[in-house]
């Protein structure tokens, strides 16, 4: 699939406040600095896009961006605010979860929530945690394995394997997922058709 346009649309603090669920939709989510904006901005192919934060834990909103791909087909793709960071007090860290859980389990158009997670690092409890809730939630994912640019060779494959070994724990079966690389654009056409095969299929029902 190609995108053909993509621009910045809107924020908010709550699902119920988002742009009509009329179009397929795509969430990204996970701890902050894992490289969420920074993937937005590669898989569109527009640098600057979503905000390159330096200050994690700052946006504590739902970003939605429309993009268009061929035929004019009209989607939305959506940067969550992270979760994991530390710096945040008790009350602004209930707030994201309340917000969080609201958006994902009430957002009709919600086709699959892309989960990163740092390629860099070994099983992280924080995000199996989150991803065995989103199984209690019955929420379509996809982990995707972020910044293997900065891995020594053969490190992500060992990473990536730890972490799908560690799913296996409570998951019958691996799950797809994507290994990318916002500099090198890894990772970019695997996303790009999985989204369009979903595109299509909706398009269909
Ligand atoms: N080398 C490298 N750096 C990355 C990659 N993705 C993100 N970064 C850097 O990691 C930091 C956090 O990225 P950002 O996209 O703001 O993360 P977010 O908080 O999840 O939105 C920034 O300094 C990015 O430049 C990647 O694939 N490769
Ligand atoms: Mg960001």
């Amino acid at each position: 699939m190609e995108i053909k346009d993509a621009r910045y649309l809107i924020s908010n603090p709550n699902y119920k406040q988002c742009p009509p669920p009329d179009r397929p939709e795509y969430a990204f989510i996970g701890r902050s600095n894992v490289g969420k904006s920074s993937l937005l901005n590669m898989l569109t192919g527009k640098k600057s896009l979503a905000k390159i934060s330096s200050n994690p834990g700052k946006t504590q909103l739902i970003n939605h961006f429309e993009i268009i791909s061929e035929k004019n087909f009209k989607w939305y793709m959506v940067d969550l605010p992270g979760y994991g960071y530390a710096k945040i007090s008790q009350s602004s860290r209930r707030r994201w979860e309340q917000m969080i859980e609201e958006y994902i389990r009430k957002r009709e158009n919600l086709l699959c929530l892309f989960v990163l997670i740092d390629s860099r690092h070994e099983p992280q409890k924080i995000d199996l945690t989150f991803i065995d809730q989103l199984g209690k939630w019955q929420i379509p994912f996809v982990p995707v394995f972020t910044k293997s640019d900065k891995n020594k060779p053969g490190a992500t494959q060992r990473n990536v394997n730890a972490f799908i070994r560690s799913m296996l724990v409570t998951w019958e079966e691996p799950p797809p997922f994507f290994v990318t690389s916002a500099l090198t654009s890894e990772g970019r056409e695997g996303i790009l058709d999985y989204i369009g095969d979903l595109n299509r299929s909706y398009k269909k029902d």
